[in-house]
Order: structure tokens, then C-alpha cells, then sequence
């Protein structure tokens, strides 16, 4: 095995990992009255380009790390799940331009996904562990949430608001990137939101700053920055392959290791940015 350099593996994932969103004349779903509720234009073209972007994981290490009006200053800023800003503005800004959700967020009660206005700002995009095969009649019999149901319940709701379904295909096509570039075998669960957000900014943006994925000298137990609550398994991963996640990441980081240590800050190239 040819352990590959930063550069090749960013050409790696250029080529491997397609950003496509569900569209309503993708089979299984033409046939479906509701179809008509998914974005008529994919993603990509209907958001951005944009020059820089900050992608904010979670992780309880943004608790007092002051990087509020840094992430602001972006051109877009990507969040997840049920992360909020109000209240934490000085550690993780204000501006959502990207809020990407997992089925399980949309479907437990105490998410109260359909009414909380935590998720009416800025665009939707929402993923479910798909099954291996990345089929999608497959799929749409076998969610792990009721994906489906919540989104059309949520489009009735809120017509106005851009939402997208990730095609689960990208989910498996970074899974094989990761076990490709690893030694040694990999849980077969699909890369946490915050990779998938990660590569979607890198399909949309110049430039992508992902904030506390790789954690800094902030480095924590606490599991979210919202939230009193400690785990490790949350920065190393359990379902999700993250520590490899990590790995991968960390090797193609453009940005300088101490802005990792005092920031948590690495900086990644727009896919539009180089050629392989
Ligand atoms: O925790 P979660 O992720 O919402 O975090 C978003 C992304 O931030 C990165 N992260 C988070 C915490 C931490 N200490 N370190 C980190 O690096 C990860 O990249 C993570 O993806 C998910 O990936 O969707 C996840 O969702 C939660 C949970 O479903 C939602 O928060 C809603 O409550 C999962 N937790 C459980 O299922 C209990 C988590 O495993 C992954």
C-alpha cells in the first residue's frame, strides 16, 4: 500500500465523491405525487459558488474559543443537526447559509424539527444511512428514519425554505475513500455529517475553513458546545468511522498546525481550485 500525499488524495476525492442531490426524475420517486416538493435544480447549482467557507462541527471544544466573528466573516457558514447560534454567537457566529441534518434529527420527537425555528435559516440538506448498495428504491423501502414522511411534512410547512436530500451514493463513495486509505478495516457505517458537510463546501466554495474537527488545545470530553454533556465518542467516533475521518482530513489540510492547535482550523482547497 502507497500511503498517498495530501495533493493526491485531494485529487482522489475530487474524482471519487460526486455531490448530487435527489431531483424529482430520479427513479424510484417520478412516480410520487410528493416528488414534485424536491428542488427541480440540484444543489450546486443552485447554491453558491462562494469564495470562503466555514464549516462548524459541534464539538465542545468551540466553548470558549472566541472564533464567532471569524466564522462570520465568511462567505457561507455550514452547520448541523440541532447546533444553535443564539446564545453562542462569540464562539460560533450567527450566520447559517447550510444547516445539514440527519434523518435522526428530523424524525425524534425531541427535535421538534417540524416547528423549531432553529432550522428556518439558510438551506436544508438532509442525509440518512443508506444501505451499501446506494439504491435508491432499495433505500426508500429501508430508511433508517422516516426521512421521506418528515421532508414531505416539513415542505408543507415551510414552501419557501431551499431543502435537499444528499443522493446516498456520496455517503459510499467516502466510505470507500476512507477504507482505501487506511491500513486496516473500517466500521462499514456511512462518514459523520461533518465530513459529508466538509465535501459538500468543497463542491461549493474557493476556499473551506473546517472549525474543530480536528480539535484544538481546547480539546475536550464535553461532547457538544451546547450541551453539558461528555463523551469521548463524540470527537473519536463509535458508529461513524470518525477518527479515520480525521485522519484523512488531517492529511490534506493546507492550512499550518498551529492554526489546528490555537484554532482548530484546517484549511482545504475548492475542488474548482486545482487540477489533477
Ligand atoms: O453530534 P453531531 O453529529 O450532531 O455533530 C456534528 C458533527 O460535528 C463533528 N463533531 C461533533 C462533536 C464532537 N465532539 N466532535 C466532532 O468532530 C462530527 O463531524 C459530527 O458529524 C452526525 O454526524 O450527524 C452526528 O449526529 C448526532 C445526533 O444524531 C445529532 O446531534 C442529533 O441529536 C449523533 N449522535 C447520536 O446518534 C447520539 C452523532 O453520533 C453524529
Amino acid at each position: 500500500r502507497v500511503k498517498l500525499s495530501g495533493p493526491e488524495l485531494l485529487c482522489q476525492l475530487k474524482e471519487l465523491v460526486k455531490i448530487t442531490t435527489l431531483t424529482p426524475e430520479m427513479e424510484p420517486f417520478t412516480k410520487f405525487p410528493w416528488a414534485s416538493q424536491l428542488p427541480a435544480r440540484p444543489l450546486t447549482s443552485a447554491l453558491g459558488p462562494f469564495k470562503t467557507c466555514a464549516v462548524v462541527s459541534s464539538a465542545g471544544s468551540l466553548r470558549n474559543s472566541g472564533l464567532g466573528k471569524e466564522i462570520d466573516a465568511h462567505d457561507a457558514v455550514v452547520r448541523f443537526n440541532a447546533a444553535p447560534t443564539v446564545g453562542f454567537e462569540k464562539d460560533v457566529g450567527s450566520k447559517t447559509t447550510v444547516r445539514l441534518i440527519n434523518s435522526q434529527v428530523m424524525a425524534s420527537e425531541d427535535h421538534h424539527f417540524l416547528s423549531s425555528s432553529l432550522y428556518s435559516s439558510g438551506t436544508l440538506v438532509a442525509w440518512d444511512p443508506a444501505p451499501f448498495s446506494s439504491d435508491l428504491s432499495e433505500w426508500y423501502n429501508n430508511t433508517d428514519y422516516p426521512i421521506f414522511k418528515q421532508y414531505q411534512r416539513y415542505r408543507r410547512l415551510h414552501p419557501q425554505q431551499l431543502f435537499y436530500i444528499l443522493h446516498p451514493s456520496m455517503e459510499w463513495q467516502l466510505w470507500k475513500q476512507l477504507q482505501d486509505n487506511m491500513a486496516e478495516p473500517i466500521q462499514k457505517n456511512p462518514p459523520s455529517s461533518g465530513l459529508l458537510g466538509t465535501v459538500l463546501m468543497m463542491s461549493l466554495c474557493d476556499v473551506v475553513h473546517v472549525y474543530e474537527f480536528l480539535p484544538s488545545r481546547r480539546k475536550t470530553e464535553l461532547c457538544h458546545y451546547y450541551q453539558n454533556f461528555r463523551d469521548a465518542a463524540c470527537t473519536m467516533g463509535a458508529y461513524h468511522p470518525l477518527l479515520y475521518e480525521k485522519n484523512l482530513v488531517k492529511r490534506m489540510n493546507q492550512g499550518f498546525e498551529k492554526d489546528i492547535y490555537n484554532r482548530g482550523r484546517v484549511t482545504l482547497p475548492g475542488f474548482n481550485t486545482f487540477d489533477c
